[in-house]
């Protein structure tokens, strides 16, 4: 469990204010929980995308597991795509950047693009009690809006008993339809993890209570914002939210889950209703897509400036990476942030990021999961898109382990 540091509103309201009032250069390190590395202007000077290295990690993920590993870099309207290995182990069809994958948590972004929106509408504020919102639904008055969308509420993440055992977990629920208070309800199982606002401890059942937010405030699914406030405007015509459907619709990958037990064959685990995720998980997507949505969400084409400055008020989650709400901040090795989200669900993981200004962005997909090899392996993808070659110097600092406690907490993925 990783502490987060915590603003409160009238240290936000500070930070606010030093952010007025700062010159240019101190502008990004003003943040809660950690500094953003770069400036914006600095970010215009990154080093050219490192393609042979990029080549190299998909290919070690490969060697590590996965069937197939790919990788699209929109670097300010020139395009690099790189995939190795298939889409289908049964027909052995390569994989293509062109086709749709289910893109887990990167889903959270989406939800809380929504919310803020709704923020920007004046239906929300982000200091207010859930409960406010949702009569009952929390056992505390104190859990707010900001709280859930930053992992701060305490809220336990029920994904950790569910999938405890990792095929079976699966299988015992690729079919089921779950209503969001069916998903609060085994949450509320258990004890909260801190104080609300106390501690990051990352729970899918956070962005569970935001697709809750998401119908209530607005009277429409979830699907219904999603299209209407951010697949339409942004032209993105290969998303989709098909919940509870199990089929990814058209050309897609398929996913591939690792069994727990060594050696045992992978399990397709492609089709299935995500109902355990939904509004915490459940949007497809592909590569060109999810780089068109981070880049238009950091060049402030989806809020306000005033909401998107909220979206990265940081809660430090370790020494190299933030959350803010529904966001990730990653400080890369060549001392770059970049800011997006990642996924697992079962067969797939998902990185995808872009850069301060949005004009250089990065989405790579594996499809295996339950591997944390292929995990930490793909995490480099990030340095071959931002970093350039590393130089000699680099090369010697090993790549940090993934946390697996902040995809699923505290499942061990090997
Ligand atoms: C759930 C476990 C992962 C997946 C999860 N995903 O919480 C959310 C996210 C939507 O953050 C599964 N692992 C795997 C296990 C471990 O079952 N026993 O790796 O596919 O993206």
């Amino acid at each position: 469990m990783v502490s987060g540091t915590v603003g409160t509103g009238t240290a936000l309201g500070a930070v606010l204010l030093s952010l007025l009032a700062a010159p240019a250069q101190a502008a990004t390190t003003a943040a809660t929980g950690g500094a953003d590395r770069v400036t914006t202007a600095a970010a215009a000077k990154l080093a050219a995308p490192d393609d042979a290295g990029l080549r190299e990690v998909l290919r070690s993920a490969m060697a590590q597991g996965a069937p197939g590993a790919m990788a699209r870099i929109d670097d300010n309207g020139t395009v690099h795509r790189l995939a190795e290995g298939v889409a289908d182990r049964a027909t052995g069809r390569a994989l293509s950047n062109s086709d749709r994958f289910r893109v887990g948590s990167v889903s959270k972004s989406f939800s809380a693009v929504v919310l803020l929106q709704l923020v920007d509408e004046g239906k929300l504020n982000l200091d207010t009690s859930v409960n406010t919102y949702l009569p009952g639904l929390l056992p505390d008055d104190r859990i707010t809006v900001r709280h859930v969308m930053s992992h701060r509420s305490g809220l336990y993440d029920y994904t950790d008993e569910m999938f405890a055992k990792t095929v079976p977990g699966f299988e015992s629920v690729r079919n089921k339809v779950f209503t969001y208070q069916e998903l609060v309800n085994l949450s509320l199982k258990k004890p909260l993890n801190n104080a609300p606002g106390a501690a990051y401890s990352y729970s899918n059942t956070n962005f569970v209570v935001a697709g809750m937010l998401i119908e209530k405030l607005t009277g429409h699914s979830v699907r219904t914002e999603y299209q209407n406030r951010i697949f339409k405007p942004l032209n993105l015509t290969d998303t989709f939210y098909v919940h509870p459907k199990t089929a990814i619709p058209g050309r897609h990958a398929g996913g591939y889950l690792t069994p727990d037990e060594a050696g045992a064959p992978l399990v397709d685990s492609t089709e299935q209703t995500v109902s355990w995720a939904q509004s915490a998980g459940a949007i497809i997507s592909t590569t060109h897509d999810l780089d068109t949505f981070f880049s238009s969400l950091m060049r402030g084409k989806l809020m306000s400036a005033a909401q998107l400055t909220q979206m990265q008020q940081w809660v430090t989650v370790n020494s190299t990476q933030g959350y803010g709400l529904g966001l990730r901040r990653r400080d890369l090795s060549c001392g770059v942030s970049v800011y997006g989200h990642t996924g697992t669900v079962q067969g797939f993981y998902t990185y995808s990021f872009t850069s301060k200004d949005g004009k250089r962005s990065i989405t790579a997909l594996a499809n295996t999961s339950n591997n944390g090899n292929v995990l930490t392996t793909m995490a480099r993808t990030l340095d071959s898109a931002f970093c350039g070659k590393p130089t000699k110097a680099a090369a010697r600092v090993a790549a940090p382990v993934e946390r697996h406690e902040d995809i699923a907490p505290d499942i061990a993925l090997n």
